[in-house]
């Protein structure tokens, strides 16, 4: 049921969005969701396409917890068939599929590819509890599926980049990931950059690039709802043989890229050599980065401080009254 090939561990700067699947197939990508902060029990509908079988499907689900401390559980249901329930443990949290980060913003992910069919239209709903504060951004589905006549070729990435302003001496300013694979332009009639992102702010701009050409000076513009976005781009004129998007936090914050999808479609009569898939199975070494001062210190500088405040005032007062 787990997919992300990860041992996640609670990580301040979060998760290096990574590779999951990819490869070119007679069919094509479903990448849908919705809808911005909201309370549970949140529910999301999802129209899940004809075709002749579904190769690939998971589920992305953010959630806020307020803080990095508090802990609860999800709980994610299929037409209100649950996939059980889940601890979220804050810093102590390792689950494989929560990917928890900067003060408590959470992407968990299911690989329901089984769960699924085609032609269907489900029912994703999300209840979570404890102490977290347990609002949900958003879900996203993304279906990769089989059908005849259309050809593409695609990679999907996923994490949960937490790039952030000044916190303790360090920013996190923007994060670059390149797909697998090798593309020739003149092989396709289109291309399009999916992206989602967790913490967006309408009123903060951010940059986002496909292959150093900007596409969006604020991609996180809460256009699926509040603090929540799930983008879409054509990528057509941009597409190169080697391809990568980079995510630039600007003015922002906090701002979370979690999901970033590129995905080709042949011209006519093109691509009909086999097709392939590849599916990352490695664990994934960008854990050995996470960094438990970035959690510990600030309390620690915080307290100190007081204490500083607290015997100045004093001695002042002490200096006032002499006086
Ligand atoms: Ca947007
Ligand atoms: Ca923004």
């Amino acid at each position: 049921m787990i997919i992300i090939p990860s041992h996640a561990m609670y990580n301040f700067n979060g998760y290096p969005i990574t590779w999951l699947i990819y490869g070119k197939i007679h069919g094509d990508l479903y990448v849908d969701g919705g809808h911005g902060v909201d309370a549970p029990p949140y529910k999301e509908f999802f129209t899940i396409p004809n075709g002749t079988k579904i190769v690939w499907a998971s589920v992305f689900i953010g959630i806020w917890g307020g803080n990095e401390y508090n802990s609860g559980w999800i709980e994610v249901f299929l037409n209100s068939s649950s996939f059980g329930r889940q601890e979220i443990k804050g810093v102590n949290d390792n689950s494989l599929n929560i990917f928890g980060s900067t003060h408590g913003c959470y992407l968990v992910a299911y690989n329901i590819t089984s769960y699924l069919e085609l032609n269907k239209t489900i029912e994703i709903s999300v209840e979570t509890g404890g102490t977290i504060d347990g609002r949900i951004y958003g879900i996203v589905l993304v279906v990769v599926f089989e059908k005849p006549n259309t050809v593409i070729k695609f990679c999907i990435g996923a994490g949960n980049v937490g790039l952030h302003y000044l916190i303790q001496g360090q920013t996190y300013d923007s994060f670059t990931f390149t797909f697998e694979d090798t593309y020739l332009q003149s092989d396709f009639a289109t291309a399009t950059l999916y992206v989602s992102y967790l913490a967006t702010s309408l009123g903060e701009a951010d940059y986002l690039y496909f292959n150093d050409n900007l596409l969006d000076s604020n991609a996180g513009d809460e256009s699926s709802g509040a603090y929540f976005d799930l983008d879409s781009y054509n990528v057509s004129l941009y597409l190169d043989s080697s391809n990568h998007v980079e995510f630039q936090r600007g003015a922002e914050g906090y701002i979370h890229p979690i999901l970033a999808i590129l995905t080709a479609s042949y011209k006519p009569g093109l691509g009909e050599d086999e097709d392939y898939i590849h599916y990352n199975s490695e664990e994934y070494s960008g854990n050995s980065e996470f960094n438990w001062l970035y959690i510990e210190i600030p309390a620690i500088v915080l307290i100190t401080l007081l204490v500083f405040m607290f015997q100045y005032r004093r001695k002042k007062k002490m200096i006032q009254e002499r006086a």
